[in-house]
């Protein structure tokens, strides 16, 4: 009835409505360049589906409210593509690239290097769109890359994939590929909503994505806000010619064109004319692709030519004028084939899985942290499982998750050792913590860690004690406590496995050496948890001598600035123990300094770069030791912290960095080489 009395303003309101929306979406989605206020876009589209309510005799299928279907699907119908959808041949190094180069030009007779364009390989699901006179009629997935599942009622909820072409003449009938995916921010997003409701995890932004496209319900599938960036469009010839539409003779006219009418394209692509270009191409996304806010496991070279392309052809199942460059996997599935126990420093007992030997992220790894018990229950770890690994970049490598539908018949559950594997005595698990504890204070595993930090560089800084040394002197029990160091005989020394008298010598006089150490690296070297080396430096800075710290309430050390309550009660409650006063008692005697020198004045240059910012200091770095970068950064007014935190402003990383890395990465602080330190202390 109410087609009766519409009215002619009402209809071109509707029209008008739908075309400054698809305009606000086309400079969003496709352009990158916004116009429209999200407030302002908001309420048009609100007066739209107002008025389609009102009469829905005006709904078009290319309506912007059209994006969102009523009901769920009951299942997915197949569709045959009418062109197939190839594979990509993949290369893993730069003379994998050299080698498809070389066999390009030999095909076409030419030898000059064949100018080719450089994408990013996103990882996500490729699709396959169809247009019918501009209008989205058809999305599907790949499928086996001859017939894939019609998900069309799904791709439209994605906003940047157009509902009706931006071209005056649309061809009767065009195709669109290119790859959806899930940018990783919405990926932790829908994952932290999960683990909220217990519900499966999803392992990856790729799987996620898949797994959304195949969602029966659309009104879930617009939640997740998938995105889409398109890389390939097939117009019939006859068609082409049809419509007048411009010259598309080369890959990148084809981007080009492709952003034109209405899609998202990949804004980092390039145009190469060399081999050493796509090298260059290749080595700056391997690092820089870890900012960008979606994942990507490679590059697409693809000769720009279409004639070239034409001329080469396909092989069964890919082009020839194209292939895929892969970054090393960091995620490889193996078998653990045992879990052992390590002993640290403090006691903790970590579980290790003993891999299968897999290549990632470009090393071989066979062995993976399991982290805790807490870790271990929730991974239901039987041995001779199979899980996926996983190592990025510097980070140690660890078990991700396991593939229970793998596991062998009669596989063991691993469950953690309730004796200590190298004391043997009772280990401690307390309610409210992750970690299990030996706290055998004469066990051979702490006794080490002990020593090992003792020495190391950060705090009494002893050349010449290795791992293996101290294993030797545990074992055959020189060495009980890091007091007992400084007891050594160059004769006790000589009676080790291949020790001269002239490295026996150097020992004893770098033991002796270390005396002279100033009470802030004591302090860091007694290993008293949470106590870091910047945080010593504060402490000894407030607390001149080792008497007033272990005199000290709580109180007193938290109110120092900088130091945490839990710092504080970890220093108080070390001093409260007898074997710790009694060690302290024994290294004064033996010579240690445990009383701050007084301090001379140090001229300060501030610099603006440095002043007043929050930096940490982590791996080895090529020329300049930890304490030194430190100390340039402090008397350039900078802040030196221990761990990493969202108050971070840079992370100065070395050589074998670890957990601090990742954290900084994972909460997107900036980091630096030595060689960036240096330029910014000196701008
Ligand atoms: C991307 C093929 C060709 C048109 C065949 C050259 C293999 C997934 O960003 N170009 C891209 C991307 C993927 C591509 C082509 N360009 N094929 C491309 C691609 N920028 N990811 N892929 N695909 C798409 C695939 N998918 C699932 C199973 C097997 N192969």
């Amino acid at each position: 009835m109410s087609e009766l009395f519409l009215n002619p303003e009402i209809q071109s309101r509707v029209v008008e409505l739908r075309k400054i929306l698809q305009r606000a979406s086309y400079e969003y989605y496709a352009l990158d360049a916004p116009t429209m206020e999200d407030s302002v876009y908001d309420a048009l589209y609100h007066e739209l589906l107002d008025l389609e309510k009102q009469y829905p005799q005006l709904i078009t299928p290319d309506s912007p409210t059209q994006r969102v279907g009523e009901k769920p699907t009951t299942q997915f119908v197949s569709v045959q593509h009418n062109i197939p959808l190839y594979s990509l041949e993949n290369a893993f190094t730069s003379s994998d690239v050299t080698t498809w180069q070389e066999r390009c030009q030999k095909g076409l007779e030419k030898q000059e290097f064949l100018d080719s364009v450089c994408e990013l390989k996103i990882d996500g699901s490729a699709i396959a769109l169809t247009y019918e006179h501009g209008l989205l009629v058809r999305g599907a997935t790949r499928g086996d890359g001859t017939s894939g599942e019609d998900i069309t009622t799904n791709i439209k909820t994605i906003r940047a994939i157009p509902l009706r072409l931006n071209l005056e003449n649309p061809p009767d009938r065009l195709e669109i590929r290119g790859e959806a995916f899930l940018p990783i921010g919405v990926f932790d997003e829908i994952n932290q909503e999960r683990s909220q409701q217990g519900e499966a995890l999803f392992a990856n932004p790729r799987n996620a994505a898949a797994g959304t496209l195949r969602q029966l319900d659309s009104r879930i599938v617009a939640k997740r806000r998938l995105d889409f960036f398109a890389y390939t469009i097939h117009i019939n010839q006859a068609d082409f010619a049809k419509q007048n539409l411009p010259d598309i003779s080369s890959q990148w006219q084809a981007l080009e064109f492709l952003q034109q009418i209405g899609f998202r394209v990949n804004p980092n692509k390039q145009l190469c004319k060399s081999i050493q270009e796509l090298q260059n191409y290749y080595d700056h996304w391997s690092t820089a692709r870890l900012k960008l806010p979606y994942m990507t496991d490679g590059m697409v070279i693809k000769l720009n030519d279409f004639p070239l392309q034409e001329l080469l052809g396909f092989t069964q199942k890919t082009p020839r004028w194209a292939i895929a460059w892969k970054y090393p996997a960091e995620e490889m599935p193996t078998v653990i084939e045992a879990v052992t126990v390590q002993v640290g420093r403090t006691g903790t007992l970590t579980p290790v899985a003993e891999l299968r030997p897999v290549l990632l992220a470009g090393t071989t790894v066979s062995r993976a942290t399991l982290h805790n018990s807490d870790r271990l229950a929730e991974l239901d770890l039987h041995i001779g499982d199979t899980a996926i690994v996983r190592k990025a970049g510097e980070i140690i490598p660890e078990v991700v998750r396991i593939l229970p539908e793998l596991r062998p018949y009669g596989a063991i559950r691993f469950v953690m050792p309730t004796h200590c594997p190298e004391c043997g005595q009772p280990v401690l698990k307390p309610e409210d913590e992750a970690a299990t504890r030996c706290v055998n204070v004469e066990c051979p595993a702490i006794v080490r860690g002990a020593i090992e930090h003792w020495v190391s560089r950060d705090a009494l800084d002893i050349n010449g004690i290795g791992e293996k040394l101290v294993r030797q002197l545990v074992t055959e029990n020189h060495v009980t406590s890091v007091a007992d160091l400084y007891e050594l005989t160059s004769a006790q020394l000589q009676a080790l496995d291949r020790m001269g008298q002239k490295s026996a010598d150097k020992i004893v006089a770098a033991i002796a050496q270390s005396k002279s150490r100033p009470w802030a690296r004591v302090l860091y070297g007694l290993g008293i948890r949470h106590v870091g080396s910047v945080n010593a430096q504060t402490i000894t800075d407030n607390f001149p001598n080792v008497e007033l710290l272990a005199g000290a309430s709580p109180e007193a050390i938290a109110s120092i600035f900088g130091i945490g309550e839990e710092i504080a009660q970890s220093i108080y409650e070390w001093f409260r123990k007898d074997a710790n006063q009694n060690l302290v008692q024994r290294l004064k005697d033996a010579g240690i300094q445990f009383v701050s020198e007084p301090k001379e004045n140090q001229a300060i240059a501030i610099n603006p770069n440095i002043a007043g910012k929050t930096f940490v200091v982590t791996g080895t770095l090529p020329t300049l030791k930890r304490d030194e970068a430190k100390a340039l950064i402090k008397s350039a007014g900078g802040k030196v912290t221990d761990s990493v935190s969202k108050k971070t402003n840079y992370l100065v990383v070395g050589e074998e960095a670890g957990s601090k890395l990742e954290k900084a990465q994972s909460l997107g602080v900036e980091c630096l080489s030595e060689e960036d330190l240096l330029k910014l202390i000196s701008q």
